[in-house]
């Protein structure tokens, strides 16, 4: 997969009134003959409709490419119908362009008198701007797609993946970060997550053989169906259900008075229900440094339960903040999961 963060920072969506606006002030002024002013006037309307809008080409390459996940976080906030119809909208003004410019360039040429001239000159600029401005709406709400397309998160599906998911505050991105900061850089992000981030970490095999992985850092999940889940939620969702990969999941054994561990293995099996059919599931007991007794033999039994029956692959404990416990269990998730070795 391209990356569509990179290829939509290259792209510009003007406003209808930026058109206007360029072609304004490339206007040719008056003091030419009437003929030649008029038709250079039409050619300017014309090459500036034709090049502000030439970015629909690779728009469209851009949205017709487009992995599912981004297609998932996309249209948590737009309308994929609309996106088709402000296209089309656009596509057809630049159509609707080229035929008038064709049709009025002969008839200028035909103008039997200045009055004529003037008419024809001032109509076919009207018809071009006119199918322009038909796309007002369409230009503002592809402005607004591709903007949000620049600030989502640069995802390589060809990567292998491990997808971090868990309750609010269990320490997924702490885990990510601290991952992450050995090998390479990652956006800090101290608050609460509110969209999907991606980590990578680097693991060095014997004989030098190196493994790249696409850490996923996702928002938290509640336990609740996707119906009821909000926006950040539906982006965490996009990832578990649109990406490939083992999800690891955290559960947080301080103690939390936000879930307790029952409530957040509640929320594994609704994952693993929905999302991990034929996948691997990990379980980190995370916070065992400020473990409370209770909640972490509870979330073992628990746990350890899981991993009988097949559902889980693996339980760990962990201290995310911790970064040798943090990238110890992110080799061996790797090694197990993704070199196959159990
Ligand atoms: N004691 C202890 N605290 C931790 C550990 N890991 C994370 N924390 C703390 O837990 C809090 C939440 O950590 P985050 O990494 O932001 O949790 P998150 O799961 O990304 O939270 P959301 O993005 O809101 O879902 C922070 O105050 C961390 O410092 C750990 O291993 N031990
Ligand atoms: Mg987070």
């Amino acid at each position: 997969m391209r990356d569509p963060p990179a290829i939509a920072k290259k792209i510009h969506v003007p406003t209808y009134d930026e058109i206007l606006q360029r072609i304004k002030t490339r206007y040719p002024k008056s003091g030419r003959r009437l003929f030649d002013r008029e038709m250079a006037r039409l050619q300017a309307t014309y090459d500036i409709m034709m090049s502000k809008t030439s970015f629909i080409r690779d728009l469209v390459r851009l949205v017709d490419g487009l992995h599912p996940f981004y297609w998932r976080l996309i249209e948590i906030d737009f309308d994929r119908r609309k996106i088709r119809e402000s296209i089309k909208c656009v596509s057809r003004a630049r159509k609707i362009a080229s035929s008038m410019y064709e049709k009025y360039r002969f008839l200028l040429l035909a103008s039997e008198s200045r009055q004529e001239l003037l008419r024809v000159s001032s109509e076919a600029r009207g018809r071009i701007l006119s199918a322009i401005k038909k796309c007002r709406r369409s230009l503002d709400y592809l402005r607004d797609l591709v903007v949000f397309i620049q600030h989502l998160p640069s995802v390589d599906a060809t990567l292998p993946t491990i997808i971090v998911a868990g309750a609010p505050s269990t320490g997924k991105s702490t885990l990510v970060r601290n991952v992450s900061r050995a090998n390479t850089r990652v956006a800090s992000y101290p608050f609460t997550t509110t969209t999907v981030h991606i980590g990578h970490y680097t693991l060095e095999l014997e004989g030098g053989r190196k493994i790249k992985v696409q850490i996923i850092d996702t928002p938290g999940l509640l336990d609740r169906p996707p119906e009821l889940m909000n926006p950040v939620e539906r982006r965490a969702a996009a990832a578990l259900a649109e990406l490939e990969g083992p999800i690891l999941f955290l559960v947080d054994v301080s103690g939390s008075p936000y879930m307790s561990v029952d409530r957040q293995f509640k929320l594994l099996s609704n994952i693993i229900n929905l999302y991990a059919r034929d996948r691997r599931v990990y379980v980190a007991l995370n916070k065992i440094d400020a473990k409370d007794e209770q909640a972490y033999s509870e979330a073992l039994r628990i746990a350890g339960a899981l991993k009988r029956s097949g559902a889980v692959s693996g339980v760990y404990d962990l201290v995310a903040s911790d970064r040798r416990s943090a990238t110890r269990l992110i080799e061996e998730i790797i090694i197990n999961s993704l070199l196959g070795e159990s």
